[in-house]
């Protein structure tokens, strides 16, 4: 059951997409380095230009799922490999493509590259980085970038999927900010209106689960940053914590992870059309530990994959796929 309701997507959204997709969808690197480098080694992943050939490896690629875990980035190649009927060439099995680095996990199902990018936005964004520059360097088209996360919800049953309509980090700012060269550097947040659209139509009134839409907050720390009352430090009283949630549901925050703002910014920066999908595993105003049992929670985490795979299969029945 979803209770998100059908937005009307603005014309400066549209003008949003329509940037994303400009150059026929091609990757353009705001990087004027990278051209005049002999070679581009992609340390986190393994890979590199002078050592691999990206584009046959990886230039069908249509849509890059990540989420924290590699686990269940690997479950989820499987599930969707299992959904959209993908056939791995005979005699192969799915392989981790980074197994090298011993960073990050990659697998790919045809045109899906599902990967995952460790907690928090230090981990993610060098990630992020080394992945773009894949799909560059791959010659994909048009790609677009889905998260599939877990995270606290704010006022929400536990196991409930959240679609996230915009970023926010822990001080409310719908942009992501980051030091470089000594200067604050801030980006805006912005997901890709019409795909959280499409992700939010894959969501049947038959689903076991609830789907509900809003924002997303960031923080960069899980205990004190998401005001949790069971850190090893707390110098808040629970009065306090409890007002900083009420505060954040009031501005629509549904759910708290430690990514969304910095991966929006990330690819609306990068011009890829991006989305986040992600489960709750607590409600946040009711405690902090997360003490479901573990086979509940990874029957949750598969709520979101659901619904990434859905729209996946719908994406690839689309007459203007060209098929694997
Ligand atoms: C959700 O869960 C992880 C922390 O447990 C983090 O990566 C996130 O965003
Ligand atoms: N992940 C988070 O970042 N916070 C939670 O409360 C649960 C999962």
């Amino acid at each position: 059951m979803s209770t998100c309701a059908r937005k009307n997507i603005s014309s400066e959204d549209m003008k949003d997409h329509e940037s994303v997709n400009k150059n026929n969808g091609s990757i353009q690197l705001k990087n004027p380095h990278i051209e005049r480098m002999d070679q581009d080694y992609l340390y986190h992943l393994a890979l590199g230009t002078a050592t691999h050939d990206l584009v046959e490896m990886f230039k069908d690629v249509k849509f890059v799922c990540m989420g924290g875990a590699a686990k269940r980035m690997e479950d989820f190649a499987h599930y969707v490999m299992n959904e959209i009927d993908y056939k791995l060439p005979v005699g192969t099995t799915l392989l981790d493509l980074t197994q090298k680095s011993q960073r990050f996990s990659m697998y790919k199902v045809g045109p899906v590259l599902s990967v995952n990018h460790g907690i928090g936005v230090p981990s993610m964004g060098t990630l992020l980085h080394e992945v773009v520059k894949l799909m560059y360097h791959a010659k994909v088209v048009d790609p677009v970038f889905i998260r599939i996360g877990t995270s606290g919800g704010i006022g929400v049953e536990a196991g409930t999927v959240v679609i996230t309509e915009d970023g926010v980090d822990a001080m409310l700012n719908p942009y992501y900010q980051l030091p470089i060269l000594g200067k604050m550097v801030q980006r805006p947040a912005k997901l890709d209106k019409k795909l959280t659209q499409e992700l939010k139509a894959m969501v049947k009134q038959e689903d076991s689960f609830k789907v509900v839409c809003g924002k997303t907050m960031h923080a960069d720390d899980f205990y004190e940053g998401q005001g949790r009352l069971d850190g090893a430090f707390c110098d808040y009283t629970e009065k306090d914590k409890i007002d900083y949630l009420r505060r954040l549901q009031k501005a629509g925050v549904v759910n708290i992870e430690m990514e969304a703002s910095a991966f929006a910014a990330f690819t609306y920066h990068a011009g890829i059309r991006a989305a986040i999908v992600c489960v709750t595993f607590l409600d946040r105003l009711k405690g902090d530990q997360v003490t479901t049992p573990k086979t509940v929670l990874e029957e949750w985490q598969k709520r979101p994959q659901i619904i990434v795979a859905r729209y996946i299969k719908k994406s690839l029945q689309n007459k203007d796929f060209k098929g694997f």
